[in-house]
Protein backbone atom coordinates (compact mmCIF):
# COMPACT_ATOMS: atom_id res chain seq x y z
CA UNK A 1 0.00 0.00 0.00
CA UNK A 2 1.21 3.59 -0.59
CA UNK A 3 1.78 6.04 2.13
CA UNK A 4 -1.49 8.08 2.07
CA UNK A 5 0.79 10.96 3.26
CA UNK A 6 3.39 10.62 0.66
CA UNK A 7 3.44 13.44 -1.80
CA UNK A 8 2.92 11.20 -4.73
CA UNK A 9 -0.13 9.82 -3.24
CA UNK A 10 -1.73 12.69 -2.18
CA UNK A 11 -1.38 13.98 -5.61
CA UNK A 12 -2.10 11.07 -7.69
CA UNK A 13 1.78 11.93 -9.81
CA UNK A 14 3.14 8.89 -10.63
CA UNK A 15 6.37 7.60 -8.66
CA UNK A 16 9.42 8.86 -10.66
CA UNK A 17 13.59 7.86 -9.38
CA UNK A 18 16.70 8.85 -10.55
CA UNK A 19 18.29 6.68 -13.73
CA UNK A 20 20.77 4.92 -12.97
CA UNK A 21 23.16 4.93 -15.96
CA UNK A 22 25.13 2.87 -17.34
CA UNK A 23 28.79 3.43 -18.07
CA UNK A 24 30.82 1.52 -19.60
CA UNK A 25 34.07 1.31 -18.34
CA UNK A 26 36.47 2.48 -21.62
CA UNK A 27 34.20 4.94 -22.87
CA UNK A 28 31.40 4.51 -25.43
CA UNK A 29 33.41 3.79 -28.72
CA UNK A 30 35.46 1.17 -27.38
CA UNK A 31 32.00 -0.53 -25.80
CA UNK A 32 30.36 -0.31 -28.48
CA UNK A 33 32.83 -1.92 -30.93
CA UNK A 34 33.91 -4.51 -28.20
CA UNK A 35 29.94 -5.69 -28.16
CA UNK A 36 29.85 -5.78 -31.63
CA UNK A 37 32.62 -8.06 -31.80
CA UNK A 38 31.32 -10.39 -28.94
CA UNK A 39 27.83 -10.25 -30.73
CA UNK A 40 28.98 -11.58 -34.20
CA UNK A 41 30.13 -14.31 -32.70
CA UNK A 42 27.09 -15.01 -32.03
CA UNK A 43 25.52 -18.52 -34.61
CA UNK A 44 22.46 -20.24 -34.67
CA UNK A 45 23.47 -23.54 -33.52
CA UNK A 46 21.62 -27.07 -34.99
CA UNK A 47 24.03 -29.13 -32.80
CA UNK A 48 23.86 -28.99 -29.05
CA UNK A 49 25.80 -31.26 -25.96
CA UNK A 50 24.00 -32.63 -23.92
CA UNK A 51 25.98 -30.97 -21.27
CA UNK A 52 23.58 -29.45 -17.99
CA UNK A 53 22.78 -25.99 -17.80
CA UNK A 54 21.57 -24.51 -14.04
CA UNK A 55 18.26 -23.73 -13.36
CA UNK A 56 19.81 -20.73 -11.79
CA UNK A 57 21.15 -19.56 -15.13
CA UNK A 58 18.34 -20.00 -17.14
CA UNK A 59 16.78 -17.99 -14.82
CA UNK A 60 19.34 -15.20 -14.83
CA UNK A 61 18.75 -15.01 -18.57
CA UNK A 62 15.34 -14.79 -18.36
CA UNK A 63 15.31 -12.77 -16.36
CA UNK A 64 17.48 -10.27 -18.13
CA UNK A 65 14.29 -10.99 -20.92
CA UNK A 66 12.37 -9.75 -18.81
CA UNK A 67 13.66 -6.27 -18.35
CA UNK A 68 12.90 -5.47 -22.26
CA UNK A 69 11.02 -2.48 -23.00
CA UNK A 70 7.37 -3.32 -23.86
CA UNK A 71 3.97 -1.85 -24.71
CA UNK A 72 3.07 0.70 -21.46
CA UNK A 73 5.20 -1.97 -20.16
CA UNK A 74 2.81 -4.23 -19.71
CA UNK A 75 4.97 -6.89 -20.43
CA UNK A 76 3.09 -9.42 -22.84
CA UNK A 77 5.19 -12.60 -22.54
CA UNK A 78 5.62 -15.44 -20.51
CA UNK A 79 9.01 -18.17 -21.13
CA UNK A 80 8.07 -21.35 -20.61
CA UNK A 81 11.83 -23.73 -19.64
CA UNK A 82 11.49 -26.89 -19.92
CA UNK A 83 13.87 -29.11 -19.16
CA UNK A 84 11.40 -32.78 -18.14
CA UNK A 85 12.70 -35.00 -20.48
CA UNK A 86 9.31 -36.87 -21.42
CA UNK A 87 7.88 -32.94 -22.14
CA UNK A 88 11.22 -32.29 -24.47
CA UNK A 89 10.08 -35.67 -26.00
CA UNK A 90 6.52 -34.47 -26.51
CA UNK A 91 7.69 -31.55 -28.38
CA UNK A 92 9.85 -33.04 -30.34
CA UNK A 93 7.20 -35.48 -31.67
CA UNK A 94 4.71 -32.92 -32.06
CA UNK A 95 7.31 -30.36 -34.08
CA UNK A 96 8.61 -32.85 -36.22
CA UNK A 97 4.80 -34.13 -37.10
CA UNK A 98 4.61 -30.30 -38.13
CA UNK A 99 8.15 -30.28 -40.25
CA UNK A 100 7.32 -33.11 -42.41
CA UNK A 101 3.95 -31.56 -43.44
CA UNK A 102 6.61 -28.33 -44.16
CA UNK A 103 9.32 -30.13 -46.11
CA UNK A 104 7.27 -32.58 -48.01
CA UNK A 105 3.86 -30.12 -49.37
CA UNK A 106 3.57 -26.91 -47.36
CA UNK A 107 7.02 -25.10 -48.39
CA UNK A 108 7.13 -23.36 -51.69
CA UNK A 109 10.11 -24.31 -54.07
CA UNK A 110 11.60 -21.29 -53.73
CA UNK A 111 11.30 -21.18 -49.95
CA UNK A 112 13.29 -24.99 -49.93
CA UNK A 113 15.93 -23.48 -51.90
CA UNK A 114 16.10 -21.02 -49.74
CA UNK A 115 16.84 -22.71 -47.18
CA UNK A 116 18.85 -25.71 -48.87
CA UNK A 117 22.03 -23.43 -47.75
CA UNK A 118 20.92 -24.54 -43.98
CA UNK A 119 20.73 -28.06 -44.32
CA UNK A 120 17.78 -28.17 -42.50
CA UNK A 121 15.46 -30.72 -42.21
CA UNK A 122 11.95 -32.30 -40.20
CA UNK A 123 14.09 -34.48 -37.69
CA UNK A 124 14.64 -32.12 -34.88
CA UNK A 125 16.32 -34.65 -32.47
CA UNK A 126 17.95 -31.72 -30.65
CA UNK A 127 14.73 -30.69 -29.05
CA UNK A 128 15.45 -34.14 -26.86
CA UNK A 129 19.46 -33.68 -26.71
CA UNK A 130 19.57 -30.00 -25.26
CA UNK A 131 19.42 -29.50 -21.78
CA UNK A 132 16.67 -26.81 -21.88
CA UNK A 133 13.77 -25.86 -24.26
CA UNK A 134 12.61 -22.05 -23.79
CA UNK A 135 9.25 -21.76 -24.97
CA UNK A 136 8.48 -18.06 -25.40
CA UNK A 137 4.30 -17.00 -25.32
CA UNK A 138 3.34 -13.79 -26.69
CA UNK A 139 -0.05 -13.10 -24.26
CA UNK A 140 -2.79 -11.64 -26.45
CA UNK A 141 -4.66 -10.18 -23.37
CA UNK A 142 -2.92 -10.01 -19.70
CA UNK A 143 -3.78 -12.50 -17.11
CA UNK A 144 -7.02 -10.90 -15.71
CA UNK A 145 -7.83 -9.85 -19.70
CA UNK A 146 -6.56 -6.47 -19.89
CA UNK A 147 -5.64 -5.00 -23.13
CA UNK A 148 -1.78 -5.51 -24.03
CA UNK A 149 0.00 -3.10 -26.87
CA UNK A 150 2.22 -3.55 -29.25
CA UNK A 151 2.53 -7.60 -28.53
CA UNK A 152 5.24 -8.32 -31.56
CA UNK A 153 7.72 -5.51 -30.95
CA UNK A 154 7.48 -5.97 -27.60
CA UNK A 155 7.92 -9.95 -27.73
CA UNK A 156 10.43 -9.57 -30.75
CA UNK A 157 12.92 -7.13 -28.40
CA UNK A 158 12.67 -9.51 -25.49
CA UNK A 159 13.19 -12.59 -27.62
CA UNK A 160 16.40 -10.76 -29.09
CA UNK A 161 17.70 -9.90 -25.49
CA UNK A 162 17.42 -13.32 -24.49
CA UNK A 163 19.31 -14.84 -26.80
CA UNK A 164 21.73 -11.83 -26.28
CA UNK A 165 21.91 -13.02 -22.49
CA UNK A 166 22.39 -16.39 -23.35
CA UNK A 167 25.39 -15.57 -25.61
CA UNK A 168 26.79 -13.63 -22.83
CA UNK A 169 26.61 -16.29 -20.67
CA UNK A 170 28.95 -18.74 -22.97
CA UNK A 171 25.36 -20.30 -24.74
CA UNK A 172 23.86 -21.09 -27.52
CA UNK A 173 20.30 -21.20 -29.25
CA UNK A 174 18.50 -21.71 -32.12
CA UNK A 175 15.35 -19.41 -33.05
CA UNK A 176 12.83 -21.75 -34.36
CA UNK A 177 9.78 -21.42 -35.52
CA UNK A 178 7.72 -24.61 -36.53
CA UNK A 179 4.22 -23.80 -37.96
CA UNK A 180 2.10 -23.64 -36.94
CA UNK A 181 3.00 -23.85 -33.41
CA UNK A 182 -0.66 -23.96 -31.89
CA UNK A 183 -0.03 -27.49 -30.55
CA UNK A 184 2.46 -25.98 -27.69
CA UNK A 185 -0.30 -24.75 -26.03
CA UNK A 186 -1.90 -28.31 -25.68
CA UNK A 187 1.09 -29.89 -25.02
CA UNK A 188 2.33 -27.57 -22.52
CA UNK A 189 -1.21 -26.80 -20.78
CA UNK A 190 -1.24 -23.09 -21.60
CA UNK A 191 -3.76 -20.98 -20.82
CA UNK A 192 -5.58 -19.31 -24.17
CA UNK A 193 -4.21 -16.02 -23.63
CA UNK A 194 -0.83 -17.55 -24.44
CA UNK A 195 0.02 -17.54 -28.02
CA UNK A 196 3.12 -19.68 -29.28
CA UNK A 197 6.05 -17.50 -30.19
CA UNK A 198 9.11 -19.04 -30.51
CA UNK A 199 10.85 -22.46 -29.46
CA UNK A 200 14.13 -22.04 -28.69
CA UNK A 201 16.92 -24.73 -27.47
CA UNK A 202 19.43 -23.47 -25.48
CA UNK A 203 22.64 -25.09 -24.09
CA UNK A 204 26.49 -25.28 -25.05
CA UNK A 205 27.19 -25.92 -28.57
CA UNK A 206 28.52 -30.22 -29.17
CA UNK A 207 31.79 -30.39 -29.54
CA UNK A 208 33.35 -30.08 -32.73
CA UNK A 209 29.95 -28.17 -33.96
CA UNK A 210 30.45 -27.23 -37.39
CA UNK A 211 27.68 -24.28 -38.83
CA UNK A 212 27.16 -23.13 -42.39
CA UNK A 213 29.57 -20.26 -43.38
CA UNK A 214 26.92 -17.21 -43.92
CA UNK A 215 28.24 -13.42 -43.95
CA UNK A 216 25.79 -10.75 -42.66
CA UNK A 217 25.45 -7.79 -45.22
CA UNK A 218 27.80 -4.50 -44.25
CA UNK A 219 26.69 -1.68 -42.91
CA UNK A 220 26.20 0.32 -45.63
CA UNK A 221 23.54 -2.62 -47.55
CA UNK A 222 21.81 -2.27 -43.47
CA UNK A 223 22.07 1.58 -42.19
CA UNK A 224 21.57 4.98 -43.79
CA UNK A 225 22.90 8.04 -42.40
CA UNK A 226 21.37 11.19 -43.02
CA UNK A 227 23.52 13.51 -41.21
N1 LIG B 1 10.80 -24.29 -39.55
C1 LIG B 1 11.61 -25.12 -40.43
C2 LIG B 1 12.06 -24.41 -41.66
C3 LIG B 1 12.92 -23.23 -41.51
C4 LIG B 1 12.49 -22.02 -41.98
C5 LIG B 1 13.30 -20.90 -41.94
I1 LIG B 1 12.66 -19.18 -42.76
C6 LIG B 1 14.59 -21.01 -41.39
O1 LIG B 1 15.41 -19.88 -41.34
C7 LIG B 1 15.04 -22.22 -40.93
C8 LIG B 1 14.21 -23.34 -41.00
C9 LIG B 1 12.76 -25.77 -39.64
O2 LIG B 1 13.02 -25.37 -38.51
O3 LIG B 1 13.40 -26.67 -40.15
Amino acid sequence: MPDPDSSAAASKQPERMLLDPYIPEGGTREAAEWFEGVLKQRRTVRDFSAQPVAREVIESVLRAAGSAPSGANLQPWRFIAISNPKTKRDIRIAVEEVERAFYEGKASERWLNDLAHLETDAEKGYLETVPWVIVIMALRATDDGGQVYYINESVGIATGMLLTAAHMAGLATLTHTPSPMKFLREVLDRPDNERPYMVIPLGYPAEGCTVPKITKKPLDKIAVFVE
